[in-house]
């Protein structure tokens, strides 16, 4: 299918240009101790038409804080039944994080069990929210019996300070929130910020060739097969550096570095405890320092019920699923176990055929809410991009695939079983998309400029958030496609049941019990990474009879994690007098789930059984 960038090259054509004068990029998301919501104007970013008055939620690119909590609003006014906003704490930048509660009775939403969807992670990733919002509409427009049976969670944004950053001119790829810090400790906080030199209002690189110190020393080649593109010299070949690279921006305080300390910021998508990558500057100087990790984290832990998740951002599980074989050097599973690779893959399956998404484009998930969640939490959680790179249309016959590249040298006499493979081979992809199909809206070509400390300094790079978001035409049906997803992982949530319980005298006062118990869903429910002792809820099989009548059996069995398909058989030799009664109880996280009671044989009650 051959999808437009239109609103691309239209958000681009709108951006006012800025004054030269004024290019630092401002520090939206550390705004201290402002009012949540009331600093930013109502705006609908770049897209036509207010969203507050529609019928559904219509999606918005770049929206900002206060466009959100409208849209939420608006959200919330349409289902008045099934869906209430709260929020789970603030962020650095003093912004609620606001968290939409679905169920088909909000006020006792915490009984059932629930899943949640969190997006809104990443500062460019703008079209994470729209879906989220999407699909919570989804969820209680279509799926009001689901919501009798589970409840549904959403954040639609977990970082308001980056997406709030991202909402504004000059953009640019960062995810940090609004702590503000000293990136590169000279003293100084967010001295030198990186600059729209172009004034195209979006933040994207320089290089230059040519500069001896203090300056960077070059590391990098244009790449023949594709210009636009960088790649390391094959010194085998004789080729040296030409360029060295750095962030949009010039130094400001005369410490030789270029745009080096900027927009302080902790990612909280790096804070999380799990393969925390404590030299990375962003990830903060401790797992869950960032409140908004910190605030998520809080949630999960204060919500047992919740059987599994779901995250629309930079992170993939579902596309190439992990098998489960990587460890940390500590011995945990990077991701998964081996053991729930199955059961997972299989939802993981479903999310690919609902969606159609066919790759993904992700990082590394050290420090990750997924990470977590999956590997030490054992709550399964699947995490999408929600879009990855579409095929640009077929090359026009007998000509390179590379053939409408404007930067191409003249080279045409090339054969094409001889022409140039780019080092990058997925940028050069992404650039023919750009090219072929968005008109050119995803790469600023490379541009020269003066620049007051640099020579032969040009202007160049991928349009922030090009790469990372499908075009708008299509985010409402990806929206439907999560909510789709979140009805099969509620289809597939684990079913942990005892069967009623067989009473047998095999002597005077003496029982013989046993009950059976089983997982007739399709999760686990807890996978391996969460198994370990006191870390996540347990289900507890007990018996009522005090400790010195039990002639065979536990008085309580003590169990984390039970396996799709698992059927474990629980049996006791009790002294019971006549006339006393004799329980059997399930309980999770503390709470009686099924009671089967007893007296002289007989049953008396089975409270939770059908
Ligand atoms: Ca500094
Ligand atoms: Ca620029
Ligand atoms: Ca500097
Ligand atoms: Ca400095």
């Amino acid at each position: 299918m051959i999808h437009t960038c239109l609103t691309f090259a239209l958000a681009l054509s709108q951006t006012p240009p800025t004054a030269p004068d004024a290019t630092a990029v401002p520090n939206a998301s550390a705004v201290p101790a402002a009012p949540e919501v009331a600093e930013v104007p109502v705006v609908p970013a770049t897209t036509a038409g207010p969203a507050a008055t529609a019928v559904a939620t219509t999606p918005v690119e770049r929206r900002n804080t206060a466009s959100l909590t409208t849209a939420i609003d608006s959200l919330c006014a349409r289902y008045p039944t099934s869906m209430v906003v709260s929020s789970i704490g603030n962020s650095a930048g003093r912004r609620a994080i606001p968290l939409l509660t679905l169920s088909a009775d909000p006020a006792t939403a915490g009984e059932r069990p629930a899943i949640l969807m969190l997006a809104g992670m990443d500062g460019p990733r703008w079209s994470g929210t729209e879906a989220a919002l999407i699909a919570a509409e989804a969820i209680a427009r279509d799926h009001a019996d689901m919501l009798r049976a589970v409840t549904v969670y959403v954040i639609p944004r977990g970082n308001p300070d980056a997406a709030e950053g991202f909402s504004t001119d000059p953009r640019r790829d960062y995810s940090g929130d609004g702590i503000v810090h000293d990136n590169d400790r000279d003293g100084n906080r967010e001295e030198d910020r990186p600059r729209d030199l172009n004034g195209d209002g979006l933040i994207t690189q320089i290089r230059a060739s040519a500069n001896s110190t203090p300056w960077t020393a070059p590391t990098l080649v244009s790449d023949a097969a594709e210009l636009r593109l960088l790649r390391a010299p094959d010194a085998k070949s004789g080729e040296v550096p030409v360029y060295a690279v750095w962030t949009e921006g010039m130094d400001t305080d005369g410490d030789g570095r270029i745009a080096e300390d900027w927009l302080g910021g902790i990612d909280p998508e790096r804070n999380f405890p799990h393969r925390w990558p404590e030299f990375e500057d962003e990830a903060g100087s401790y797992p869950l320092i960032a409140p908004e990790s910190k605030a998520i984290a809080d949630f999960v832990m204060s919500h047992p019920t919740l059987f599994a998740a779901f995250v629309l951002g930079r992170h993939d599980t579902v596309i190439n699923v992990p098998d489960g074989k990587a460890r940390t050097p500590g011995g945990m599973p990077v991701m998964l176990d081996e053991a729930d690779v199955a059961t997972y893959a299989e939802l993981a399956k479903s999310w690919r055929e609902i969606s159609g998404q066919k790759r993904a484009d992700a990082r590394d998930s050290g420090g990750s809410f997924v990470a977590w969640m999956n590997a030490q939490r054992g709550v399964p959680t699947f995490a999408s991009t929600l879009w990855g790179r579409p095929d640009a249309p077929a090359a026009e016959a007998a000509k390179p695939a590379d053939a409408t590249n404007t930067d191409k040298p003249a080279d045409k006499k090339v054969d094409k079983k001889d022409a140039l493979k780019p080092a990058d081979a997925e940028g050069a992809a992404w650039l023919e998309y750009s090219d072929r199909v968005c008109n050119g809206a995803g790469f600023v070509p490379w541009t020269r400029i003066d620049h007051p400390q640099l020579r032969n300094v040009e202007v160049g790079g991928w349009v922030p958030g090009f790469r990372e978001n499908p075009p708008i035409a299509q985010v409402p049906a990806l929206g439907d496609a999560c909510a789709k997803f979140i009805a099969a992982i509620a289809d597939a949530r684990p079913m942990i049941a005892i069967s009623e319980p067989t009473v047998l005298a095999v002597g005077p006062s003496l029982w013989r019990i046993e009950t059976r118990l089983t997982n007739t869903g399709r999760l686990p429910s807890v996978m391996r990474g969460g198994r370990a002792d006191l870390v996540t809820p347990a289900h507890v099989i007990r018996i009522s009879a005090p400790m010195d009548r039990i002639q065979a059996g536990n008085r309580n069995d003590v169990i984390r994690g039970i396996d799709t398909g698992s059927a474990r058989v629980y049996s006791w030799l009790v002294n019971v007098p006549p006339g006393e009664e004799v329980a059997v109880e399930l309980l999770y996280n503390g709470k009686s789930v099924q009671r089967w009671a007893f007296r002289d044989g007989e049953k008396l009650t089975a409270e939770g059984s059908k």
